[in-house]
């Protein structure tokens, strides 16, 4: 009877691969090359990538930039920042979104502004109408990304944070209410 646990008896190891698994081996070979290739591919040529503009800023140097942004923006009866331009600026720290809640509008390029003033957050924004549609950028203390933005739809878009930062992470949470026109 023949075990698992041993060997095949005889010269096993000196018989010729059959044919068809030399082919299905090489297939398989050069369809790991392929894919494997196409991960570099797709991050040069793929439209998925994030965009925009990246700086190095420290966090008080951001902190700086977010006073002024909010001492030029005003300010709704109901507390929502109205951005004096078109750049939007928030600061993530634990746990709250500086810059939040903001009113934008819509068919209008925004540049976002987004840092860290302490430990890597996640910005993720989605409509209230469909929670699973939604955008995430990382956000690194250290860096000032500038993601230009556009909205198509008027309406409540929330803000959260995507990666655990802290035993508040889940409290971490911002508005922006779209309207067609401010
Ligand atoms: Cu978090």
């Amino acid at each position: 009877m023949t075990s698992p646990m041993k060997p095949p008896e005889g010269n096993w190891w000196g018989q010729s691969v059959n044919r068809r698994e030399s082919i299905w081996l090489g297939l398989s070979g050069i369809w790991s090359i392929l894919i494997f290739g196409w991960m570099s591919g797709y991050t040069r040529f793929g439209d998925q990538n994030p965009i925009g503009e990246t700086l190095k800023v420290s966090p008080e140097e951001y902190q700086e930039k977010m006073n002024d942004y909010t001492d030029e923006a005003s300010e709704t009866e109901e507390g929502l920042l109205v951005p004096s331009g078109d750049d939007v600026y928030f600061a993530a720290q634990q746990w709250y979104w500086q810059g939040a809640p903001v009113i934008l509008e819509t068919g209008r390029e925004y540049n976002i502004h987004l840092s860290s003033l302490d430990v890597q957050h996640g910005f993720s924004m989605r409509p209230e109408q469909a929670l699973s549609k939604q955008i995430n950028f990382q956000i690194l203390p250290e860096y000032e990304w500038i993601l230009p933005m556009e909205f198509d739809e008027p309406g409540t878009y929330h803000l959260i944070c995507n990666e655990f930062c802290g035993v508040g992470h889940r409290t971490m949470h911002g508005r922006v209410e779209v309207v067609e026109e401010l």
